[in-house]
């Protein structure tokens, strides 16, 4: 896969250097750049944003400077990542459609936002997608390309280890991931549930299953599935 990221604050994105991606990197499966979108400036002050038509408050990224990057960089076969918190949720079901993809192109958008031709004007040559990763503001997109470029390039083809152990995770299956534990079997008067070291495995996976369902309930009720019922103590799954 290859990832450009353009943003005024390429600084921001030098974590994209360390463990993950340049794991990935030495692997061969991916190739990321990150490109200051100021070098497609011409004016003295390198400006990127301009007052809003309408009026309001905040400033908008201008047209220009995005459309020349993009044509530089080229959105061939490309996916136009643009972060934005009115853009759809970034979710694991998402993060496994961008993977499949062989380029993605970040937009990291700033202020108020890109002029919406930039978008328009990408839209009719490759396909653009506007993302947000939750219900909260952030200053800028460059924490977000972050967040979705690791969930993307934990999943490619050959990066994990274990791939079960993705499998396991919370949110593939639609729950949240059971509590852990490790050794000591007893630590600070609190114990390893007994049911772990039973070596019943069946029973480990209904233990397991039940938490995972119970704590799915509890703090993501947005994503429990009607079968699943609470009611204080008692937990319930029919499938
Ligand atoms: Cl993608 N950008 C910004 N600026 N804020 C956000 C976001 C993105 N996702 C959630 N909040």
């Amino acid at each position: 896969m290859q990832i450009d990221v353009v943003t005024i604050f390429p600084d921001y994105l030098a974590p994209l250097e360390l463990s993950l991606a340049g794991k990935a990197r030495d692997k061969g499966l991916l190739d990321i750049r990150v490109h200051d979108l100021r070098g497609w400036t011409h004016d003295r002050h390198r400006t990127v944003d301009d007052t809003p038509y309408g009026g309001g408050a905040g400033m908008v990224m201008k047209p220009e400077p995005w459309g020349e990057a993009l044509d530089d960089l080229g959105l061939d076969g490309a996916t136009l990542v643009v972060t934005t918190p009115s853009g759809e949720p970034f979710t694991q079901a998402l993060a496994r459609e961008l993977a499949t993809r062989e380029r993605l192109v970040f937009a990291c958008g700033r202020y108020e936002g890109i002029d919406q031709r930039v978008l328009d004007e990408a839209r009719t040559r490759t396909e653009v997608r506007e993302i947000s990763i939750g219900d909260y503001v952030l200053n800028g997109g460059e924490v977000a390309a972050l967040a979705i470029t690791e969930a993307v390039v934990r999943l490619l083809p050959g990066f994990m280890g274990n791939p079960e152990s993705l499998a396991e995770e919370s949110h593939e299956d639609g729950l949240l991931e059971y509590p852990v534990y490790t050794k000591p079997v007893s630590w600070r008067g609190h114990d390893v549930p007994p049911v772990l070291l039973s070596g019943d495995h069946a029973a480990i996976r209904a233990w397991r299953h039940e938490q995972a369902v119970r704590r799915t309930a509890e703090r993501r009720p947005d994503l429990a599935h009607p079968s699943v019922l609470l009611d204080d103590v008692e937990v319930r799954l029919v499938q």
